[in-house]
């Protein structure tokens, strides 16, 4: 995250991270996801792409403030069941569409997520709720806090976005083609607040009648902070029909 703020699980409890276990002992963070239900977690499927599918070598925390150390007493650990890709993911044209994933998660007594104050499921927007140009969302994650850094943020951050209107970010100036329905842009007016490689996965997540729910995954951009660059992001309620369809929520 660019331009944010230090926060906790508490204030996130739905965010997850996804670490590859190259070796035994070493695990490499790879992305964030969303907690949608006790045993499912909703991410990006490119998260995926670039390693074989070995669910085996993956692990999600759940209730973690900070990406090294061991968030005591808080923290959630899983095995990954199941992982089901969107059957539509395509990153052939530049750009990520389809770019959503579910990992169904279990710890090694076979349980799922247990709700507390740092680990609770996140809303997903009825159909009826739009998202609305101006409005007000949050994003967040472990993700680099500069384009060009080399290490991720080691605490969780968090920041303020506005929601862009889809004719301008997909207008010449902006990406032109490249951001589909599947997707919108999210940035700041001065463009110094943004997602960054790391967040991938992660949620953006939008006030409304004081409940927040997940209308964006974090998915890709040029660079990070860059003029006409924003943020783009997986337009979840898209995907309501295919979620209820692969994890059976009411
Ligand atoms: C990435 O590589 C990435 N500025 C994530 C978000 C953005 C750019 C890149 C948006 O994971």
């Amino acid at each position: 995250i660019v331009g944010g703020t230090v926060t906790t699980a508490q204030s996130q409890p739905w965010i997850a991270s996804i670490f590859w276990r190259r070796q035994a002992k070493k695990h490499v963070f790879l992305c964030g996801g969303n907690l949608i239900s006790r045993c499912w977690v909703l991410t990006a499927a490119h998260c995926f792409s670039d390693r074989p599918l070995n669910t085996r070598h993956l692990s999600v925390f759940l209730g973690k403030d900070a990406l090294n150390e061991t968030s005591l007493g808080k923290e959630q650990k899983f095995n990954v069941e199941q992982i089901i890709i969107h059957p539509g993911f395509d990153n052939s044209d530049g750009s990520y569409d389809n770019d959503i994933a579910l990992l169904k998660i279990t710890t090694n007594s076979r349980t799922c997520a247990k709700e507390t104050d740092s680990v609770r499921t996140v809303c997903l927007p009825p159909a009826h709720l739009m998202l609305r140009p101006g409005d007000s969302c949050y994003i967040a994650g472990y993700g680099k806090e500069r384009e060009g850094l080399w290490h991720n943020s080691q605490y969780l951050r968090e920041a303020k976005v506005n929601i862009l209107p889809q004719e301008v970010c997909t207008s010449r100036n902006y990406y032109g083609n490249l951001v589909t329905k599947n997707m919108f842009c999210a940035g700041s007016p001065d463009w110094k607040v943004d997602s960054c490689k790391g967040d991938s996965g992660g949620p953006l997540v939008c006030d409304r009648d004081g409940r927040l729910y997940l209308f964006g995954i974090v998915s890709w951009g040029e660079g990070c902070s860059r003029e006409f660059r924003p943020g783009v992001y997986t337009r979840v309620p898209n995907y309501n029909k295919w979620i209820t369809e692969n994890v059976g929520l009411p």
